[in-house]
């Protein structure tokens, strides 16, 4: 049930008040003491907040979960998938099919390369096989997009050390804080205990937001009035080791690659977790939103160079995402694969899945 999950131990806003750049907190020095948290100017005395207990393990999902998140996929790849199959109905397969491929793969937002890349295999593919049939074309283009697709298909080894710190980045409204929260209900149910920590201090609804998920899951929030984001981190860390927890998870404020202050503020983040457990952070996940197309691509070179990513989530699948943007991820990131630890397939606390190559070929292609 918790296949995106390894047990095994052998691995190791456009918000204006974002643009403040915060004090700047100690992070040099080989064993350097704990960095005190910098407030701001007159700001007010760091203050956490403790929101409940962690609850004990909640039980297993039940069996109609995974057909119900399986359907709310399908439904959201359903015009990509349309116009795909649509080509491939028919006894034999059409001269027009591939440049009718090709303008359903460019429309799913796959892009010129992974488009030319995904023809070229299946007419090899056609013709190697003596395909006949649109049935059997499909099939055989569904095989590769999934071939393709595989390599980012990991799960997150969750026991290798504890507690494993999670940074959460993301551009505005990806999905960041709703997959936090779904994540720990999620990691609670395999029995890990968790600790949330409010990275975006700017914004009191940002805050508000990860505490309404806390105490839905019954985990402690980590939180900070204006304070610094590193500071934060620094301090669910600290508190994470000194409890034995399982899993810390640190949310951050949307941002834009634009955005240079925040996009460095992301690797002071880091320096400083570091700071409160080396080799923290052990995942650094990039939320992106289905529905961004092309410009995935980009905002995973962008926050990959400032905080070298170890997975992503892809959030809103169940929109009207067109899923082609995945396979282009796939295909330009071949030589170095990030894996796809979630897909994000609605707003509610179980929608959140593992990412399946053939489950997601199978929903974009019949
Ligand atoms: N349909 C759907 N909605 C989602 C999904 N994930 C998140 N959302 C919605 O997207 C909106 C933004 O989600 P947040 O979690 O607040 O995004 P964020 O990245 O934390 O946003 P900022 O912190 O403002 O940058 C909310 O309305 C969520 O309910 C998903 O998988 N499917
Ligand atoms: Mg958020």
């Amino acid at each position: 049930m918790f296949g995106f999950l390894r047990r095994k131990k052998t691995t190791p806003a456009t918000d204006e008040a974002h643009k403040q750049e915060p004090e700047a907190t100690p992070v040099s020095g080989e064993e350097a003491p704990a960095p005190e948290p910098a407030p701001e100017p007159g700001a007010p005395p760091p203050a956490p907040i403790a929101v409940a207990a962690p609850a004990a393990a909640t039980p297993p999902e039940p069996a109609a979960a995974r057909s119900s998140w399986l359907s709310n996929l399908r439904r959201g790849l359903a015009r990509s998938r349309g116009n795909l199959t649509t080509i491939f109905t028919g006894e034999a397969i059409a001269p027009a099919l591939y440049e009718e491929l090709e303008a359903a793969l460019l429309m799913s937002d796959a892009g010129v390369e992974t488009t030319a890349h995904l023809i070229k295999a299946l007419r090899t593919e056609v013709r190697a096989q003596r395909l006949a049939s649109g049935d059997q074309a499909r099939a055989a283009l569904r095989s590769l997009l999934a071939e393709l697709l595989r390599p980012m298909e990991a799960p997150v080894d969750i026991d290798r050390t504890q507690p494993l710190v999670m940074m959460i980045a993301g551009v505005n409204g990806a999905g960041k804080t709703t997959s936090i929260g779904k994540l720990a209900h999620h990691l609670q149910r395999a029995g890990k205990s968790i600790l949330l920590a409010a990275g975006d201090t700017f914004r009191a609804a940002a805050r508000e937001q990860l505490a309404e998920w806390g105490s839905r899951n019954q985990v402690e929030v980590i939180s900070q009035v204006g304070g610094d984001p590193a500071a934060v981190a620094f301090d669910a860390v600290s508190a994470g080791r000194a409890r034995g927890t399982g899993v810390v998870m640190i949310d951050t404020a949307g941002r834009l690659p634009t955005q240079k202050n925040l996009m460095e503020e992301l690797r002071k983040i880091r320096r400083v977790l570091a700071k409160a457990l080396p080799d923290a952070p052990h995942e650094t996940i990039l939320v992106l939103d289905g529905n961004t197309g092309q410009n995935m691509l980009a905002q995973v070179r962008a926050f990959d160079e400032v905080a070298p990513l170890t997975g992503l989530i892809v959030t809103k699948l169940d929109g009207t995402a067109k899923g082609g943007a995945l396979a282009a991820l796939a295909y330009t990131r071949r030589e170095k694969p990030i894996p796809v630890y979630f897909i994000g397939v609605g707003e509610g606390i179980d929608d959140l899945q593992a990412f399946s190559a053939d489950e997601f070929a199978a929903a974009l292609l019949g």
